[in-house]
């Protein structure tokens, strides 16, 4: 049978939140959530070499399928609504009209919804779960710098071309934590992750513009020169597995030419040590951890912090070879 009532206080906290709203915010139960227990998270000696050889590796089941499903639901509501706002971002392909099911079609990523997602901080990025591995990374302070949902709609899904997050980001950062879990299954069909083995050993490389380009990408000859070397690798994931990767790694997600959806949660995180050498400071930026325990406060705590002497990037160039 199937018992749905939770066994104790702590369980019906995590399971359930509840907004009390004070006016101005509102401000979610963070009774157990502020006693989250941290084990002390190691990579196996294979997931080690694999990251320094490879650039990722990959843990199994870390998000409950139970969470997931939720999940999913959270952004199919908001993707749902007439006017979901600022965070969307469109499918190139979006071929559809203005009915339930051209928007569930219609977007290829929300940028920064988690801010706005109590369920998805609480239950992804403020989670022990993840904390947990990107405390072995980044040590006690955390800070979340990116947060996005990739859509991959079934038959619209866009590909996201080859790129470097830190060739996006021009900030110069190398040592930031990105994960990257799907809620339903990833797979070569409905465009998985792929990326090239031992590309993160590369530097940072000016990414830039194609006719068809949907943002900055590696330039297509070096990437063609890359995978020639070093072939590539499918990042096939089951819901609720995590891939943790460099930020320095080549990858790239081809269209979603099926009939199943490929919704993926993705973070970056980073520390106050890092901030502080990068060229820019990100308007985004939010504690995720202070000292070693989670931040349970919901709208996150924004990060107050100067950097030296922040540029401005350069926008992306046109590339060469088109
Ligand atoms: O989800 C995808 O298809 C692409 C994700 C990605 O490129 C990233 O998180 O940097």
């Amino acid at each position: 049978m199937c018992n749905l009532r939770p066994r104790n206080l702590t369980e019906f906290y995590t399971r359930y939140e509840f907004p009390f709203y004070d006016g101005t915010r509102c401000v979610f139960s963070i009774l157990e959530e502020s006693k989250i227990k941290m084990t002390q998270w190691q990579p196996t000696p294979a997931q080690k070499t694999q990251y320094e050889n490879e650039g990722y590796f990959i843990l199994r089941n870390i998000i409950s399928k139970e969470v997931a499903a939720e999940l999913r639901g959270v952004i199919r509501n908001h993707i749902l609504l007439p006017d979901p706002g600022q965070v969307v971002d469109m499918d190139p392909m979006d071929p559809m009209n203005d009915s339930p099911e051209g928007r569930i079609a219609r977007y290829r990523k929300l940028s920064n919804f988690c801010v706005q997602a109590p369920l998805i901080w609480h239950k992804i990025h403020a989670s022990a779960e993840i904390l947990d591995i990107a405390r072995y990374f980044l040590g006690d302070d955390i800070i979340m710098k990116f947060n996005s949902c990739f859509l991959k709609p079934a038959r619209t899904g866009s590909a996201t071309p080859w790129h470097q997050d830190n060739g996006l980001w021009r900030d110069g950062e190398t040592e930031p934590f990105n994960f990257w879990t799907p809620l339903e299954p990833a797979t070569r069909e409905n465009g998985c992750m792929q990326f090239i083995p031992g590309s993160h050993k590369t530097e940072i490389i000016e990414h830039v513009l194609y006719a068809d380009s949907i943002h900055g990408e590696l330039p297509r000859e070096l990437v063609k020169e890359m995978i020639e070397k070093h072939g590539v690798h499918h990042i096939e994931l089951g819901t609720g597995d995590v891939v943790i990767w460099h930020s320095s790694l080549w990858h790239y997600s081809p269209p979603n030419k099926t009939e199943q959806s490929r919704i993926a949660v993705a973070g970056v995180y980073t520390n106050p040590e890092i901030v502080k050498t990068s060229r820019r400071f990100w308007h985004n930026f939010r504690w995720v951890m202070k000292d070693g325990t989670v931040c349970p406060q919901f709208p996150p705590e924004n990060v107050e912090m100067k950097i030296e002497d922040p540029q401005k990037p350069k926008p992306f160039p046109a590339a060469k070879d088109y």
